[in-house]
């Protein structure tokens, strides 16, 4: 309760959590962002491992669930597989908050980046997670959940309608302000030609009418018309979901990115960050970046 009270008389923080599917890009995203918004925007910028299972962070975190609990403890002494293991670590993170929330009010000033861990049914109906940033939340918190989907799945009808049921699911779930992102962009724009559609059509989700015209004529979805028209519908109807693409590798993109998270969280810049984006932007436009660089001269 006291620990509640003293986190309440702080002021607010802002930040994001960085959810998705295994090997989505998550933990690559949260090293790469640390390093450009610390580095180029001069926002001051922590990152918190929330991965009990995560083995190769490219971050030195400011807080580390594997120091409360880890998935490979649980499996040992629970006789659990993974699966289960980190559903359990989840759980212990919930009825352990105070643990969390004891370092969280000692880091002043620094937006926050959290990485978490990549199993789906954490972020579409199992609670813990989203009681956590509940809490967080009430305690002047302002998360912007940012939900990275490979966007290999956009070279199929079938995957690309699983993906975006998921994502409208995950967004219900987790209640945050939400932005739905494509990782992996690069190789998707590599391989553009062998998409049904432009890169518009998977990042604006506007007519799904052709990708139902799609499923139709797929060799195992033609026999479910009307349950691919009723998917098609419920997504047309909530209208909700859209993508940014995201390339790591790409200033330009990471810049886009920000853009689109800062807008849902509302969040305020610091002094000189305005005029860092500017010039930031203004080498982005009409200028390679690093990564088209590399691809045109090395690919
Ligand atoms: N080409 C390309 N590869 C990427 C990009 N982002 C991540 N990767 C690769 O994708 C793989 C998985 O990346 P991770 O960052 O470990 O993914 P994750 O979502 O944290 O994975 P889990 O924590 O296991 O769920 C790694 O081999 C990364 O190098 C990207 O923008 N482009
Ligand atoms: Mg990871």
């Amino acid at each position: 309760m006291a620990l509640i009270k003293r986190a309440k008389k702080a002021e607010s923080f802002f930040g994001q959590v960085v959810i998705g599917p295994p090997a989505s890009g998550k933990t690559t995203y949260c090293g790469r962002v640390h390093a450009f918004y610390k580095e180029k925007l001069n926002r001051k910028v922590e990152v918190v491992n929330l991965d009990p299972a995560n083995e190769n962070m490219n971050y030195n975190p400011m807080i580390d669930i594997m120091h409360l609990i880890t998935v490979e403890d649980v499996m040992k002494n629970l006789n659990l597989g993974p699966n289960g293991a980190l559903m359990y670590c989840m759980e212990y993170l919930e009825e352990n908050f105070d643990w969390l929330l004891n370092q969280l009010i000692t880091i002043k000033d620094s937006y926050l980046i959290f990485d978490m861990p990549g199993q789906v049914e954490l972020y579409t109906h199992h609670n813990s997670i989203k009681n956590v940033f509940e809490k967080l939340e009430k305690l002047n918190y302002h998360l912007c959940a940012v939900h990275l989907v490979d966007s290999h799945y956009c070279s199929d009808p079938s995957k690309f309608i699983s993906t975006l049921l998921l994502s409208l699911s995950t967004m219900m779930q987790i209640a945050l302000p939400h932005v739905n992102v494509l990782s992996k962009a690069d190789l998707l724009r590599k391989n553009a030609s062998k998409l049904d559609f432009g890169l518009d059509f998977y990042t604006d989700v506007l007519d799904l009418d052709y990708l139902l015209g799609l499923l139709d004529d797929g060799p195992f979805t033609k026999k479910f018309k009307k349950l691919n028209a009723a998917l098609v519908g419920l997504i047309q109807d909530y209208s909700l979901v859209g993508f940014v693409l995201l390339d790591v590798r790409s200033e330009k993109s990471l810049l886009e990115l920000k853009s689109a998270i800062d807008k849902a969280n509302g969040y305020i810049y610091g002094s000189g960050e305005e005029r860092n984006i500017q010039a930031l932007l203004s080498c982005a436009v009409g200028a390679r970046t690093e990564s088209e660089r590399f691809d045109s001269d090395y690919l």
